[in-house]
């Protein structure tokens, strides 16, 4: 997979892709990310990418020229499955989309500042408008880098068996059941005695009706 991310603050997200499983994914060549500075496609004097919004009002917005260059040069380049807005008001992020997205070969990730962009490039160009919750964030940076990292970790080979994402809580419409490790008691705090018990069956049951109470608990919303 190919993963475009078109920003005027490149420099923002390139650690969370340098450490861990993003960077592995990257080194065995399962994923590439390529920042592009928007300034580089502006014609204006100072680079300028923003201006007054028409009709007034607080804020600047994003110019249609800047983006529209990168974009449409991108596109000489390959095609591209999805060309993805990052706004607060796009649809929300699910473990769905993620699922969807990652079947994809090459995706543009536009990164919004300000007030937001020109309506004729979300007419353009735009496919597919993602928020990453009900919160206002500065830019789409953050939100690329999450919508990134959500995408590539499901990529077959980046994750080995012991991570493997179809235990992931959403991925079953389940929250995940309480887990432990050594040692088995800790200033009194005992495992539950069914973890230690050897029968995978029983262990497995409880997991399962402990992942429902606590969907239930906390997010009944995500159920079937
Ligand atoms: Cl994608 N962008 C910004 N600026 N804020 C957000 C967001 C995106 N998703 C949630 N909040």
């Amino acid at each position: 997979m190919r993963i475009d991310i078109i920003s005027v603050l490149p420099e923002l997200m390139e650690s969370p892709f340098q450490a861990s499983i993003l960077k592995r994914a990257m080194q065995k060549g399962l994923a590439e990310v390529h920042f592009h500075q928007l300034r580089d496609w502006s014609t204006g004097k100072h680079r300028q990418i923003d201006d007054e919004p028409y009709g007034g009002g607080a804020g600047m917005v994003m110019m249609i020229e800047p983006i529209d260059k990168c974009i449409s040069e991108l596109k000489t380049q390959r095609n591209y499955d999805e060309i993805i807005y990052l706004t607060p008001d796009g649809e929300t992020l699910t473990q769905k989309i993620a699922n969807m997205l990652s079947i994809k070969n090459n995706l543009i990730f536009l990164c919004g500042h300000y007030k937001g962009i020109d309506q004729r490039v979300r007419d353009l160009h735009i496919t597919k408008e993602i928020s990453i919750g009900d919160y206002v964030l500065t830019g789409g940076e953050l939100a690329a880098c999450v919508l990134a990292d959500a995408v590539i970790r499901l990529l077959p080979g980046v994750l080995n068996d012991e991570q493997s994402a179809l235990t992931d809580s959403f991925q079953d419409n389940l929250l995940s059941p309480p887990i432990y490790t050594r040692p088995s008691e800790y200033k009194g705090l005992k495992v539950p005695d069914i973890l230690l018990s050897g029968n995978s069956k029983k262990i497995e049951d409880w997991q399962h009706e402990e992942a429902l109470r606590i969907t239930i608990e906390r997010r009944p919303d995500i159920l079937d």
